[in-house]
């Protein structure tokens, strides 16, 4: 990418589209295309098709998505399969047809079989069946990147695919219902330390493992792949460790200073047993992550408690 290339990022606000804004901005890039929901709905294909004839980006960054947690995945299984193969359609096909350089697609860990061994290798996409709390956002994804793979294939798109594992950092969803499992803890574990509660419920058995890389690495990953990465196939971006919920909820326990009991709700669905990323082709391209947990945690943490401060 040269400095003044276009580059559109879609999903700016989220936490992973704004982290890749960040991130090319670090590196000097001036020219970010930026589109709100409100001012562009991504599931309108004639908004989407008229947006990129005006813009005319370079790259593409396809960052957008209708994300969240087990139980989000769960109850807006209609949403998140709908919203997400739209919003992807859109601007693949968009892309294309305005002859975009290169897009990046970013899926997640979770298009890999619920029982495939481990580390999930790129290879094991579609060799068996989806976990079924999530499977409506897993089948959007795996269509995205069948999308890329067909522009690939038949028009010689430059479009690549990226499946980053599950992902924390700055501007995180912290709702108590529809979050992820690492945000959801460090808002229950810290609301408990404040007003002096006895015990935190935390959902499932705490035995599944998950993986858990920084958003701000991820993006680091990603513009490292934009600029390096032409392959057909599919890579993953995590950092190859994982650990077990019941082991993460001790580490932010102890990071909130909260000194109360943990309750396990085993009514919560647990979802698939372990999702740890085979990273060997993600750092054979040059690249491993540079935030530890710890480190990640209490950056975001902070960010957290210094976001309470100014509502
Ligand atoms: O992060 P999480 O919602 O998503 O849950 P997945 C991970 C694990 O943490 C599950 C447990 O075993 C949950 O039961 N957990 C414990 C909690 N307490 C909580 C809590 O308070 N909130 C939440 N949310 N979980 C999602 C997929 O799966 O991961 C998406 O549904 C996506 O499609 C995303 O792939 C990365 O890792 O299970």
């Amino acid at each position: 990418m040269h400095p003044l290339s276009k580059i559109y990022v879609a999903g700016h606000r989220g936490m992973v589209g704004s982290a890749i804004c960040r991130n090319l901005e670090s590196r000097g890039f001036k020219n970010i295309v930026k589109r709100t929901s409100q001012e562009l709905d991504l599931r309108n294909q004639h908004a989407v098709h008229d947006f990129f004839g005006y813009e005319k980006p370079d790259y593409v960054f396809l960052a957008a998505a209708k994300v969240g947690g087990i139980h989000g995945n769960n109850t807006y299984r209609a949403e998140f399969l709908y919203d997400n193969l739209m919003m992807e359609t859109n601007i693949i096909h968009s892309a294309r047809i305005h002859r975009v350089t290169k897009l990046m697609f970013l899926g997640s860990s979770c298009i890999y079989p619920k029982m495939a061994d481990q580390p999930l290798k790129e290879a094991y996409l579609l060799n068996g069946y989806l976990e079924a709390t999530n499977e409506p956002y897993a089948i959007a994804k795996i269509a995205g990147i069948k999308l890329c793979e067909a522009y690939r294939a038949q028009y010689g798109s430059n479009f690549i695919s990226v499946m980053p594992t599950n992902l924390y950092g700055y501007g995180d969803n912290y709702d108590l219902q529809n979050s992820h499992v690492l945000p959801a803890l460090l808002r229950k574990f810290h609301e408990a330390k404040e007003n002096n509660a006895s015990s935190v419920e935390v959902w499932g058995s705490g035995t599944p493992k998950r993986e858990f890389l920084f958003a701000d690495d991820l993006a680091d990953a990603c513009v490292h792949l934009m600029e390096t990465y032409d392959g057909a196939e599919i890579l993953n971006i995590g950092t190859g460790e994982d650990i077990s919920i019941k082991e993460l909820a001790e580490t932010i326990k102890a990071l909130t200073g909260f000194e109360g009991e943990i309750v396990w709700n085993t009514s919560q669905p647990d979802g698939t047993p372990r999702k740890l990323l085979d990273v060997t082709r993600l750092h054979s391209l040059g690249w491993k992550h540079s935030t530890s947990l710890q480190e990640g945690l209490q950056k975001t943490y902070k960010n957290y408690i210094a976001q309470l401060e100014l509502v």
